[in-house]
Parts: C-alpha cells; sequence; structure tokens
C-alpha cells in the first residue's frame, strides 16, 4: 500500500481521514471529490501538496475513475450522499452516487487489481427497540429504512458480490454516527450547536427518545486505518464506541455546556420513517485487529467539539444560512 485514491475526501469523515493519513503514514493520498453542497474546501486546505491532491470529479465517471485507478494501488470509499433527511427529499442522487458510482469503483478495483476499503454505516441493519439487549454485529441482518439506508446497504452487497465472484480484494466497516469538527451543519451535533451560538433553541425530531451511538470521527479513521493494515480481505467490521446517548440527552449536555437549562429546546415534526436507536457490539474489531477509541467520554468530546464550532464560524456559515433555509420548508 503507497497511493491512496480517498474518494468523498472533502467530505466530513473523508478529509478527517486523509488528515490521520498524512499525520500517521508515509503515504499519499489523492482526493476524488465532486464538491457537491456537503463538501468544503476548507478542510482540506494547508493538507502537504507534495503528499496529497485534490482531483475534482463525479465517482460516476468511469472514464476518470479507470485513469485514476491505474496509478494507485488502494481505494478508499467514502464519497456518498450521506444525509437521510435529504433522501427522503430526493431519493435521486443517493440512487446514483451511492449504488452506481460504487459500482463504477468495484469496476476499477477489479480491472486495476487494487485493494478496495468499502466506508459504510450501521443503518443499513435498521433499529433496534430501546430495551433490545442486543446490538448490531457483523451477522445481524440487513433491514435498512430510509432511501439513503438502502442505497449504502445495496453498495455494500456490491462490493460482498464483487469480493465473492470476481477475488477484488475487499473489506467493508460499518460504522455508528460520526462526530467532531468540520461535520456539516445539517446534521444532528452541528446543527445544535450552531444554533446555540446563534442564541436560538435547539430543534429536535419528535419525542428526541431516538438513540444513536456517538463515536469521534478521529476513532472512525483510526479503525479504518486499522482495517486497512491488517483487516481480513472479504470481512465486515463494526466500527463503534459505546457511545449510545438519546437525542435528548445530547441536547441536554450542549445547552448545559451553552449555561442554559437541559430542556430549553423546540420540539419539530419527526423525520418520516425515523429509526428509534442503533448500537454497535465492536467486538470483532477490537479483538481481531486491537483497535481501541481514544474518546471514550461523548461529553468531553461534545465540548471540545463545541469549542471548535465557536473559533470556525468563518467555516460553518454560509452553510448555515442555506441549511436552515432548507430546513424551514420541512419543519412545519
Ligand atoms: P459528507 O456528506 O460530509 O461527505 C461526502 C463527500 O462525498 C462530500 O465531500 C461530497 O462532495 C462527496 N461526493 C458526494 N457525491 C460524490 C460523487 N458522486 N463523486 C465524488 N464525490 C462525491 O459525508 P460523511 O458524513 O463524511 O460520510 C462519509 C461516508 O461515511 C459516507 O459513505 C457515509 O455513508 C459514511 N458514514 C457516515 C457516518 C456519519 O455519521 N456521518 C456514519 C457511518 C458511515
Ligand atoms: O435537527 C435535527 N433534529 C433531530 O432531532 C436533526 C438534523 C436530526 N435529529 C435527529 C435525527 C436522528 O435521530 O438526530 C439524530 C441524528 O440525525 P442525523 O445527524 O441526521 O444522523 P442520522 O440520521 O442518525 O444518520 C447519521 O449517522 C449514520 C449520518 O447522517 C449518516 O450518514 C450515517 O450513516
Amino acid at each position: 500500500m503507497e497511493n491512496l485514491l480517498v474518494t468523498g475526501g472533502a467530505g466530513f469523515i473523508g478529509s478527517n481521514f486523509v488528515r490521520h493519513v498524512l499525520a500517521h503514514t508515509d503515504l499519499t493520498v489523492t482526493i476524488l471529490d465532486k464538491l457537491t453542497y456537503a463538501a468544503n474546501l476548507g478542510s482540506i486546505e494547508h493538507l502537504p501538496s507534495d503528499r496529497c491532491r485534490l482531483v475534482i470529479g463525479d465517482i460516476c465517471d468511469a472514464g476518470l475513475v479507470d485513469e485514476l485507478a491505474s496509478t494507485h494501488d488502494t481505494v478508499v470509499h467514502f464519497a456518498a450522499e450521506s444525509h437521510n433527511d435529504n433522501s427522503l427529499q430526493d431519493p435521486s442522487p443517493f440512487v446514483q452516487t451511492n449504488l452506481v458510482g460504487t459500482f463504477v469503483l468495484l469496476e476499477a478495483a477489479r480491472k486495476h487489481d487494487l485493494r478496495f476499503h468499502h466506508i459504510s454505516t450501521d443503518e443499513v441493519y435498521g433499529d433496534l427497540e430501546l430495551d433490545d439487549p442486543q446490538r448490531f454485529t457483523e451477522s445481524t441482518p440487513y433491514r435498512p429504512s430510509s432511501p439513503y439506508s438502502a442505497t449504502k446497504a445495496g453498495s455494500d452487497h456490491l462490493v460482498a458480490a464483487w469480493t465473492r465472484s470476481f477475488g477484488v480484494q475487499a473489506t467493508t466497516s460499518n460504522c455508528s454516527n460520526n462526530y467532531g469538527p468540520w461535520q456539516h451543519v445539517e446534521k444532528f451535533i452541528p446543527r445544535q450547536i450552531t444554533q446555540l451560538i446563534d442564541g436560538l433553541r435547539p430543534k429536535v425530531y419528535g419525542e428526541g427518545r431516538n438513540v444513536r451511538d456517538w463515536i469521534h470521527v478521529d476513532d472512525h479513521s483510526s479503525a479504518v486505518l486499522a482495517i486497512l493494515s491488517d483487516g481480513q480481505i472479504g470481512q465486515t467490521y463494526l466500527i463503534g464506541a459505546d457511545g449510545e446517548r438519546s437525542n435528548r440527552e445530547v441536547v441536554g449536555a450542549l445547552l448545559t455546556i451553552f449555561g442554559r437549562e437541559p430542556d430549553d429546546f423546540e420540539h419539530v415534526a419527526d423525520r418520516a420513517g425515523h429509526d428509534l436507536r442503533y448500537a454497535i457490539d465492536p467486538t470483532l474489531l477490537r479483538t481481531e485487529l486491537g483497535w481501541k477509541p481514544r474518546h471514550d467520554d461523548v461529553e468531553t468530546g461534545l465540548a471540545a467539539t463545541v469549542e471548535w464550532y465557536r473559533a470556525h464560524e468563518h467555516w460553518w456559515r454560509s452553510a448555515k444560512v442555506s441549511t436552515e433555509r432548507k430546513y424551514e420548508g420541512q419543519e412545519q
């Protein structure tokens, strides 16, 4: 492994992974990113130009992907349409990027004999009851709920089929909800932090009983690097850090950080088909690869994330304006 092609490297997790790789390895990186609304060039500026370059382009462009594949040995595939709410408004780019784009990359990996790592989500497993003692494992059946998670599930199946039928050297990871710096303000935690910075109330869908299993984005990146280095070809790894919190708990913690009452939030219309709970059992990753999260306290991680958003308003302000305009029509 010498030259990584990282798709979606100008997005939240992809850019974190690129920084992580540059800091912890000698690898060189090419980012392939279409620069959709979700990308932010500010997330990848100041990276060393002798080890990292950006190619602006679409993973569905087979000619471009083939050309890049011929000069790299490894693909780490983050690029996706990633936001559930958007997939409910217009599923079409989700089908195109998440399914067709993954197909195009797999065909290039097959032709050029590349190592392929596919980034996916725990949402492919559907949801759990609040009191279910089980958590998701590598053998939990697929049961996606939203157009987003259905297209991610489909992309996982494509990777598994290309491995079994064509011998592509692939691994897949399904991670839980990430938080941390550089996350787009459409997502739950940065949306609420920026509401609070603006002196407004957080907006909680429905009753806010839904539970997510939060992991710091740095820990997602270290897990992916561990899988790339030592993972078994054909294996799926679940990535999680035992960070289950209800949405009300997260909002309560953020309100407390801002010195406000923990119930000073607004209930808005619930998301259609809203998954109740996600929870990951990361035993395989921990035992087989010896991986451990560095950030094991969500509340400490939230406080640091609040500080980051306070200090980086120039990075998020214009996206905040367009995002809230988009949400306005959905939350009557
Ligand atoms: P993001 O929306 O912040 O970034 C996605 C990036 O992909 C953007 O830079 C965008 O420009 C790029 N992109 C989109 N379509 C493209 C295309 N057709 N061609 C090239 N580039 C394209 O997403 P994220 O939150 O960083 O998620 C990254 C990956 O991790 C996704 O595959 C997502 O499913 C997965 N994931 C995310 C989470 C989470 O909590 N955010 C959790 C588990 C898994
Ligand atoms: O304003 C909000 N209010 C609210 O209550 C928003 C934006 C969200 N929510 C709720 C919905 C969810 O229960 O917060 C929870 C988290 O919402 P999102 O940030 O939209 O994340 P989620 O739908 O759980 O999906 C995320 O984790 C899995 C990522 O967006 C996916 O890309 C990843 O696969």
